[in-house]
């Protein structure tokens, strides 16, 4: 049913791969919304506990196809229609997502990279903030992440200059999880994957939840959205294996519940 993206769950882990390698897996209209779809489809199905967004081919993602806009185009329209329900859908996900950066993520394709909750980044990896490269400014939530993750200065180098920051420096400004060797690229992406997947996935969310109010709310609120949280937590059958297996000094499998 997908025609931009290829999805499968395998193991626990929905894999989604943006599939337009001929364009540099360039955002479409449809690829939008078929990212969209398959991030709530992981969402809701019980069995995926952990999502994985890539490219197909030599690049992640391009940002918006260029030969898709016209001058005509209300870029404001189009980001609070599309890109901007996109992002949120990864952004409010409960579920970890990584972003597994194989090739060039540029534009919006390095704010989703931006939006997932880790970035595994192939040694071949490029990221390029380059909306100024053609007059734009960063959008899908590009600053609101890159200056929490990098800090102001190097924020505004990576915008202003639009130039391309090699996985190496992406490590060096923490932008990276990981660096991974092109020929362990496959087998590292999926065991991290399926680690991510064999954790207490409604505690992830729940802390996931819990750092994005902390840049919400005052020090009184936020301590009572995290008592909330952690009643919550304590209510899964993940809490009690956890500390079951802790007493009992084996490693705990959760299930998610
Ligand atoms: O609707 C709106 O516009 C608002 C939303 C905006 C969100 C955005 O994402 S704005 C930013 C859009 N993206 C860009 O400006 C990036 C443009 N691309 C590049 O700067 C470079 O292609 C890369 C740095 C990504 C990669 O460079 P390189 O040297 O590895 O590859 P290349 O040779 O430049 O590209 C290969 C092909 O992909 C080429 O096609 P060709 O000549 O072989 O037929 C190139 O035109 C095509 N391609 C790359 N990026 C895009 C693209 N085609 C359409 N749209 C693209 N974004």
């Amino acid at each position: 049913m997908y025609e931009t993206i290829k999805y499968k769950v395998e193991s626990a882990v929905a894999w989604i791969g943006l599939n337009r390698p001929e364009k540099l897996n360039a955002f479409t209209r449809r690829m939008n919304e078929e990212i969209q779809h398959a991030v709530r489809a992981s969402e809701d199905n019980a069995e995926v506990r952990a999502i994985v967004i890539t490219g197909e081919g030599r690049a992640f993602c391009a940002g918006q196809d260029l030969t898709e806009v016209t001058p005509e185009t209300n870029l404001g329209d189009v980001l609070l229609d599309l890109y901007g329900p996109m992002i949120k859908e990864v952004a409010n996900c409960e579920k970890p997502i990584i972003a597994a950066v194989n090739g060039v993520a540029a534009g919006a394709g390095f704010s989703l990279a931006l939006a997932c909750d880790f970035r595994l980044v192939s040694e071949k990896a490029s990221f390029v903030n380059a909306f100024v490269n053609i007059g734009l400014i960063p959008d899908c939530g590009n600053l609101y992440y890159l200056t929490r993750m990098i800090g102001q200065a190097k924020a505004l180098e990576l915008s202003l200059l639009g130039e391309k920051v090699t996985a190496a420096q992406a490590e060096q400004l923490g932008l990276a999880t990981k660096v991974i060797a092109a020929e362990e690229w496959k087998e590292q992406v999926t065991a991290f994957a399926e680690k991510v997947a064999s954790k207490p996935t409604m505690a992830i969310g729940l802390i996931k939840q819990s750092l994005e109010a902390s840049y919400h709310l005052s020090f009184d609120q936020y301590l009572k959205t995290e008592a909330e949280g952690q009643r919550l937590a304590g209510l899964t059958k993940d809490y009690k294996e956890g500390v079951t297996a802790y007493l009992e000094k084996r490693k705990p499998h959760f299930i998610g519940q």
